[in-house]
């Protein structure tokens, strides 16, 4: 951690040095042994040899998700087979995978990024990690544990799942970090509260370390009023690197990325052109020691942008804001372009509902989206007459239409009736036909 101090501080001349000869070892790398990024750069009429700035990086043609797919399995591969220690996926919609896979230095790599987060935490190695980020192909589990492992916290890899044993783990065990997404932690805080427990006293958490989807503010504080900690914001994926890219300090004032190991960039998803800090855009990352999955310009589909300006925590890593959602997941009603989480975010706002939602999308006659929040008041909730509940419907649709001018029919549903997850949450369900 003495190492990682001094770079989590280094000076921004030190960290673009480190970067620039990151990208000009990494585009070579990849033009020699990826047969895609040969073809890529040749037709775009880039030498890889001609990084001399920063500034060069903007003519440097991007790799999608989809060029990932297309090489399946390994075509992707920049080191021999021999060389890889662990092989992860995500499988999309499609069903089709992308992979990310690891030799022994970028596994070291991927753990010492995640034990920022337990820094981040204000802990060390007196610290418990409760890991139910699911353990296997997702890069949750194992990230965290290789990042727990690596800041020296006792590590309970008890993966997702069984939430009446995770509870009684948090009871006896006394964990004071706990790794999951954070609709599992909510799932969690919920169930605990069924069960007649009070979490934010009868459990020992300091912090939760929660990602691979987004969530907003107002769910944040929801969470942490349960279970009486701090929640932390996390972010990767598995086409750069699980669980660690980017992570939320103490503050709660954005996601420091990890400089040392990634290029970040954010351009307008249209153009492809490159924003300025402070604009919000697409983010594109570029690994700089990435061994066996290097990725040169990969367009992750996330929104946010860079914030301008220095953390008060001091540490010189720039931060990005928080997830707003994917590019896919954008919905566009009436032409106006809303997030599922800016939806929950007014959603939030009401003392009456609980955190679980779905977003129906649908067309009418006319073609035009139509979009339906079916959400979940809290058990606690009394709301006697169908008066009552049409008079709450219309109240949340007015703010939802106040806040972020967009018609949305909100329809209140029974406790439980959407569906608890342990991994990511399904927020938006598409009826819409397939043209
Ligand atoms: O979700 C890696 C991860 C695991 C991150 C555990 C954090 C914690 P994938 O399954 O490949 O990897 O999904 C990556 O999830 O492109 C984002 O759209 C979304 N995502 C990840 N972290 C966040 C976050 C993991 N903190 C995709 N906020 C990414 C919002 C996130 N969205």
């Amino acid at each position: 951690m003495a190492a990682d101090a001094d770079i989590l501080h280094a000076s921004r001349e030190r960290i673009e040095q480190i970067q620039l000869e990151g990208i000009q070892k990494t585009v070579l790398d990849v033009y020699e042994h990826i047969p895609f990024y040969k073809k890529s750069f040749d037709e775009a009429g880039f030498d890889p040899r001609s990084v001399k700035s920063l500034d060069d990086v903007a003519r440097i043609p991007f790799v999608q998700k989809q060029d990932l797919r297309d090489a399946y399995p390994y075509g992707m591969l920049a080191v021999p087979l021999k060389d890889v220690r662990e092989i992860h996926m995500s499988s999309g919609t499609t069903g089709i995978a992308t992979v990310g896979a690891y030799t022994e230095h970028d596994l070291k790599i991927w753990g010492e990024c995640f034990s920022r987060a337990v820094d981040f935490a204000h802990g060390d190695e007196n610290d418990v990690m409760q890991i139910c980020y699911g353990y296997g192909l997702f890069t949750g589990g194992l990230g965290a544990h290789y990042g727990s492992i690596s800041a020296g916290c006792a590590t309970i890899p008890i993966s997702a799942g069984n939430t009446e044993r995770q509870i009684r783990i948090l009871r006896e065990m006394g964990p004071t970090i706990l790794a999951c997404t954070p609709s599992y932690a909510m799932h969690i805080a919920d169930t605990a509260i069924e069960m007649g427990l009070d979490p934010a006293r009868d459990f020992s958490l300091r912090a939760g370390i929660h990602g691979a989807e987004p969530f907003s503010d107002n769910f944040r504080r929801d969470l942490e009023r349960k279970l009486g900690y701090r929640v932390l914001d996390i972010y990767g994926l598995t086409e750069t690197m699980g669980p660690g890219v980017a992570i939320e300090c103490w503050e709660q004032q954005g996601l420091h990325i990890a400089e040392d190991h990634f290029y970040p960039e954010i351009i307008n998803p249209e153009t492809g052109e490159v924003l300025p800090d402070g604009e919000w855009g697409e983010l594109v990352i570029t690994t700089l020691d990435r061994e066996a999955s290097p990725v040169v310009r990969y367009r992750t589909r996330d929104i946010t942008r860079i914030i301008p300006g220095e953390c008060p925590c001091g540490r010189t890593h720039r931060r990005i804001d928080r997830i707003h959602g994917r590019t896919d997941d954008m919905l566009i009603i009436r032409g106006v372009n809303v997030f599922p989480s800016q939806i929950e975010d007014v959603m939030k706002t009401f003392p009456e509902m609980s955190s679980w939602y779905q977003i129906e999308v649908d067309t009418d006659h006319r073609s035009l989206d139509i979009v339906t929040l079916k959400a979940e008041p809290n058990p606690n909730v009394d709301l006697d007459s169908i008066a009552d509940i049409d008079r709450l419907q219309k109240r949340i649709s007015a703010a939802l239409k106040a806040a972020l001018s967009v018609g949305v029919k909100v329809k209140l549903v029974e406790p439980k009736s959407i569906p608890r997850s342990e991994g990511k949450a399904k927020r938006i369900v598409d009826l819409r036909k397939e043209l």
